[in-house]
């Protein structure tokens, strides 16, 4: 079975012509491929449409669109982007083949007359005789309603303990269904542990919803993720055959600094393998430029005229000490820009908080800089330096956790954390002002 994989669309005021000319590209192009059924992995919206919002128009015509090339599944997104409810329109909308919105946990069948037929529990007791694929549906889960449960500290580990149970209870259906030369498709929205971020920052925080263990637990032959925006896959060869997670990424390009392509992703599935190839959209081209001091014009001249400017998407970053904010000359970075589909000036003023630490901005780690603010401020570094490490390698989970168990008889480092590094109140707004250092 043929399915194209759809994933955070984020339809919003906003981001309206990124998302819609790359998901109308993406349709004409999984229609040309043949596509046999349509998954949408949550987050179709990037917050909550008005119905005479241009975005709620575009995006229930493009569904539309779809449903009249083949049956569509979509499923439930990031309640912050796709607030409940939202997928409810998408029920009425109609088309050639039906929309089915996942909402809860359940089980999916494609049928051969391409209708869904859907599990009145979390799975099916008896697979409907004319499945021809079986889709197990997991939408994004409440951490909220479970932290009522069964208290917010352990919310984190008993989501991640019931969906590990949950997913291999999905395993004997799958088995059932490979038995009979069914395609198995896991559909869902959360994050994998050790997974990248579309900015290249490992997500392991333990808080996580899933391991890649327990999405190949449940025995799917290929597991269709939503809610990170960079494409990447996971791979097992074992007793289910080969099996494949992955995610399809964003549809466009959201923000600045996002790497890699963008896309949808085609999946051939059958009973025993499933494989996934990213097919790519017109996403925008983002060029980022930081200047550590003012821009320098003739540097920013000469970068542009390196780069392929012409319908891109540029932007330009600088920090500046407060007492050179006034000195930066917007208008001319504009004239640099022309060519730019969009541009984005993002000036950063450090407010003067180091009277003497002149050439402190040229020390480019943050250690060297809270050392030489600390010499010319006159208290002592090691703490300073003790709460940075602790920064850069704990999580603010594990930090937090600590000051709990150990208020005041923490290590010196998480004691100047929570005060001034000096006992002379003049030194509490320096302080204050520190973060900026950075
Ligand atoms: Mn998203």
């Amino acid at each position: 079975m043929r399915i194209a994989h759809f994933s955070d669309l984020h339809y919003g005021a906003k981001t309206l012509a990124e998302a819609d000319r790359c998901f109308a590209a993406a349709i004409d192009r999984a229609a040309a491929l043949g596509m046999q059924a349509a998954v949408i992995s949550g987050d179709a919206t990037d917050h909550a449409l008005d119905l005479h919002a241009p975005a709620t128009a575009r995006l229930v015509a493009q569904i539309r669109r779809l449903a009249d090339h083949c049956p569509v599944l979509m499923l439930q997104g990031t309640y912050s982007h796709e607030p409940p409810g939202t997928l409810d329109v998408f029920r009425s909308v109609g088309g050639r083949w039906p929309i089915h919105v996942a909402d809860r946990i359940q089980q999916v069948a494609l049928t051969a007359q391409r209708g869904w037929a859907v599990s009145s529990g979390w799975r099916f007791e008896t697979l409907p005789a004319d499945a021809v694929a079986l889709f197990s549906c997991v939408p994004t889960v409440n951490k909220a309603t479970v932290a009522i449960t069964v208290g917010a500290a352990d919310a984190g580990q008993a989501i991640g303990e019931e969906l590990g149970r949950l997913l291999t209870g999905f395993a004997p259906t799958h088995r059932v269904a490979r038995g009979r030369g069914l395609p198995t498709i896991g559909v869902s929205h959360g994050t994998v542990f050790g997974c990248l971020s579309e900015h290249g920052v490992p997500m392991a925080a333990f808080d996580h919803e899933f391991g890649t263990g327990i999405l190949f637990a449940a025995e799917a032959q290929a597991f269709l993720l939503g809610h990170i925006h960079r494409h990447q896959f996971w791979l097992m060869d074992g007793a289910a055959g080969r099996q494949v997670i992955a995610y399809a990424g964003s549809i466009g390009r959201f923000h600045y600094g996002e790497e890699g392509s963008k896309g949808f992703l085609l999946w051939d599935v059958d009973a025993h393998a499933a494989r996934c190839s990213l097919e790519a959209t017109p996403a925008r081209r983002t060029i980022d430029i930081v200047f550590e001091g003012r821009p320098d014009l003739a540097v920013l001249r000469e970068t542009m005229a390196q780069q392929d400017v012409a319908g891109a998407s540029v932007r330009v970053r600088w920090t500046v000490a407060e007492e050179d904010g006034v000195a930066v000359d917007r208008e001319a970075i504009q004239r640099a820009l022309a060519g730019a589909a969009e541009t984005k000036l993002e000036g950063r003023i450090v407010p003067v908080v180091r009277m003497r630490a002149a050439g402190i901005s040229q020390l480019t780690r943050l250690d060297d800089q809270v050392r030489e603010w600390a010499r010319v401020s006159q208290v002592r570094a090691e703490p300073l330096l003790a709460c940075l490490a602790s920064l850069q390698e704990s999580s603010p989970e594990a930090i937090a956790a600590r000051l709990l168990r150990d208020p005041d008889g923490a290590d010196e480092g998480q004691r100047v954390a929570s005060t001034p590094p000096s006992s002379k109140t003049e030194h509490a707004p320096e302080w204050a002002d520190a973060s900026a250092l950075g």
